[in-house]
């Protein structure tokens, strides 16, 4: 193991910023029209300061969360920048409240601002830290909910950006639109681009078991979240019934959610969400769970630290792919021919563009 300093907290600071999306991403459950973020810096007594940013999907959430993790300073200044142990000691306080919602994403942000800045210290990349190193991975583009002629579009002009797999959200009002959306999407591409729905818990299990049956024989990559996200025993019962793979784990909060979901055999694939899952540390613990039960795993959003840990992670898929951050981003995320290229730089690879970032401020 490489020796690097030890680090310890000299402050932590929040920002909310709401940053504009090129296009609004619509789904069968709400429209995100901005991005939403709090970014954390955590500063240490040795001048490395960790960065992350956690999302609160709208701007209703924003400060709240910012608040929270403001009020967290005081808890852990002073501490040892040993995120096992930060963990721990939030978790502790967190206990009677619960780690789910804003507690949960607080304290998710902190555990992977932790990891940047040891990695930093360490003057290694996040993957290489944690044993793994730089290179590609497959990489999907997530798009939003739109009408046949404009998915093939946006499916054509991905195409040509060297995509090898795209992602687009359905749950239309009829079946019918959901398959002339995906069949749409086949026309402009082809038979060797991977294509994958996502109908973001919009169904009741009845209507996902007949939805789903419709869709079989279209070579779907895989069905997202068809019904309730916390309904394991009811997406159990479609990945029963259905041959295309059942994908959720985007609203998994904690491995403990994940484990749940697991014995229910709620899905064929998982896709943790950095943030709910528990930062890295969650992710951690999240991606040998899927390597004892042999699940492919995806990521979910988060682009930036999820190339370092997807490069980690034994049962790898894909990165889901999105350009959300890049304006408040100095280096965003690279894809070449489809594939994600894990930042070669120390940490994560997170360092904030100030000029926007001061645009953007709430
Ligand atoms: C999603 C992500 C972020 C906001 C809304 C919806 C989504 C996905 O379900 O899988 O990308
Ligand atoms: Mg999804």
């Amino acid at each position: 193991m490489p020796t690097y300093p030890s680090l310890r907290i000299r402050g932590l600071k929040a920002r909310a910023v709401n940053v504009p999306m090129r296009r609004p991403h619509p789904t069968s459950s709400g429209t995100i029209a901005t991005y939403p973020i709090a970014l954390l810096d955590l500063t240490t007594e040795e001048g490395i300061t960790g960065h992350s940013y956690v999302f609160s999907y709208t701007p209703l959430a924003l400060v709240p969360l910012t608040q929270l993790i403001n009020n967290l300073e005081s808890l852990i200044k002073g501490d040892a920048v040993v995120p096992a142990d930060l963990d721990q000691k939030l978790q502790q306080k967190f206990r009677l409240l619960g780690p789910q919602g804003l507690t949960g994403m607080a304290m998710a942000g902190i555990d992977m601002a932790a990891w940047d800045a040891v990695a930093k210290a360490a003057g290694l990349p996040l993957v290489t830290l944690l044993g793994g190193k730089p290179g590609e991975l497959p990489a999907y583009s997530s798009e939003g909910l739109n009408q046949p002629d404009a998915t093939a579009r946006e499916a054509e002009q991905l195409c040509a950006m060297g995509f090898k797999a795209l992602k687009f959200k359905i749950g239309h009002p009829t079946v019918e639109t959901d398959i002339a959306v995906i069949q749409a999407a086949r026309r402009a591409v082809g038979d060797h681009i991977g294509i994958i729905v996502d109908y973001n818990q919009s169904l009741s299990v009845p209507e996902a078991l007949r939805r789903c049956a419709r869709l079989d024989d279209l070579g779907l990559t895989w069905i997202e979240e068809p019904t309730l996200a916390h309904d394991f025993a009811g997406h159990a019962k479609i990945a029963a019934a259905i041959r295309t793979p059942i994908q959720i784990g985007e609203n998994w909060w904690g491995p403990a959610d994940m484990i749940k979901s697991i014995a229910a055999g709620a899905s064929d694939f998982a896709m943790p969400d950095v943030m709910k899952i528990g930062g890295v540390t969650g992710w951690l613990e999240a991606a040998s769970l899927a390597e004892k039960h042999q699940l492919p795993v995806s990521s979910h959003i988060f682009c930036e630290f999820s190339a370092h840990l997807l490069g980690v992670t034994p049962t790898r898929q894909f990165l889901e792919y999105n350009d959300w951050a890049d304006p408040i981003v100095r280096e965003p995320v690279q894809i070449k021919d489809g594939q994600a290229l894990i930042p070669d730089r120390p940490g994560a690879g997170l360092e904030w563009n100030e000029d926007a970032v001061k645009k953007y401020l709430v």
